[in-house]
């Protein structure tokens, strides 16, 4: 799964990728190294240290989640030329990048900071909002015209059925847009979505906006957030706040430090267990484990995913030769302290292809040994 940081120049999105990344890119970059910044970042989760003891495993594989960020990559022009002229664009490679990822998150800035300046004159977090998903409105417009007019010609060849029915969902989207609907607020048929899957349109992406609130902000944050929570209610949206330079600063120090700090400052740990969930919720995805003597892992699927396609996601051959996935939710089996107290109990149970997999569920997946 890949997350795409996104935003306004200098709201702080590198210092949210330091946060989330536990990294230490150059932040205030700018058009300067045209580096993006990428990390793969394990997934914390409790419930795996938890399952060491039943499987007697050595080690423990988390889930992942891959970020990317702009860095002095994102704008096609420099500082300075931004400064004095016009709204920076994006460069043509990190739009490119951001069709890849899975979802988007858009930060905002509230922080106040009169030596950073925002390159729109003021602290507008909805003008902000509306500025991205304009940007993000019209690239998606001129891919689709793009292929319009190319299916257009194609059509007077070749009327088949798929390209018909390419051109009327393109058109339908084309009309959306034109009225400044984000794609993500349509509601669109699996058989549509396999069509235009290639596109990777960013108005069609899981959105999660990033409220950027500053250390002295903590404490008034709910108001200071108030008016964003109304995208809440927009589909496929969702609003949580941080404050990125605190929680960067928190990151980078040494786990010992940090759990002292935190302490100090009267703060929870939980700010990135919060971005993962409402990240996670938002892209409909689950988590189920595999244990073995040699690791328990964690993996994410889809909400709605089959047993086969979770056997698909372990090894190939899972997927070709399967038999069945004995299943068992996490909790039943570590309360039961074991696999034959649990099967005696009755809860480990038996599953065919076609079981949809369950947050939590430990999956074994019985298969053929392919040849
Ligand atoms: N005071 C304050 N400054 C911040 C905060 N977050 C980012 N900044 C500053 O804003 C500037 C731009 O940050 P950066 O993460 O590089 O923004 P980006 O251009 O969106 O990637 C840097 O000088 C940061 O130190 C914050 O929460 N409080
Ligand atoms: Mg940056």
């Amino acid at each position: 799964m890949k997350i795409g940081i996104v935003g306004r120049p200098h709201v702080g999105k590198t210092t949210v990728f330091n946060a989330l990344a536990k990294s230490d890119a150059e932040i205030g970059g700018y058009a300067g190294n045209k580096k993006m910044n990428l990390s793969t970042v394990p997934v914390p989760d409790d419930r795996l240290r938890q399952l060491v003891p039943i499987f007697g495993s050595d080690k423990i594989i988390n889930a992942t989640i891959d970020y990317v960020d702009g860095g002095g990559a994102e704008f096609a022009k420099t500082k300075t030329e931004v400064d004095t002229h016009t709204a920076p664009e994006l460069d043509s490679a990190f739009l490119a990048e951001l069709r890849t990822v899975d979802s988007l998150a858009h930060v905002i800035r509230l922080f106040e900071d009169d030596s950073v300046p925002h390159v729109d004159g003021s602290i507008d977090p909805e003008r902000d909002i509306d500025t991205v998903n304009i940007e993000f409105i019209i690239s998606d417009l001129q891919i689709i015209l793009g292929r319009l007019d190319r299916l257009e010609k194609q059509l007077k060849n070749q009327k088949t059925q798929e390209l018909i029915n390419e051109y009327r969902i393109l058109e339908h989207f084309k009309d959306n847009l034109e009225e400044g609907i984000p794609l993500r607020s349509l509601s669109i048929s699996d058989n549509d979505k396999k069509l235009i899957r290639g596109y990777g349109f960013l108005t069609l992406k899981p959105l999660l906006i990033i409220c950027n609130i500053g250390e002295t902000q903590l404490q008034t944050s709910d108001q200071l957030i108030n008016p964003i929570l109304k995208y809440q209610e927009q589909d496929n949206t969702d609003v949580i706040v941080l404050a990125a330079q605190l929680e960067m600063e928190i990151a980078q120090l040494e786990p010992e430090d940090a759990r002292i700090f935190l302490d100090e400052m009267g703060l929870n740990e939980s700010v990135l267990d919060r971005f993962i969930q409402a990240s996670y919720n938002l892209m409909g995805l689950i988590t189920f484990f595999t244990g073995g003597p040699k690791e328990v892992r964690a993996w994410t699927l889809k909400n709605g995913q089959s047993a086969v396609e979770a056997a698909g996601l372990i090894h190939t051959d899972f997927e070709q030769g399967f038999i069945r996935a004995e299943c068992i939710n996490w909790e039943d089996l570590v309360r039961s302290d074991g696999f034959i107290q649990a099967r005696n109990k009755g809860l480990l149970r038996a599953e065919g292809k076609a079981y949809i997999v369950q947050e939590g569920d430990v999956v074994n997946i019985l298969a053929n040994a392919s040849n």
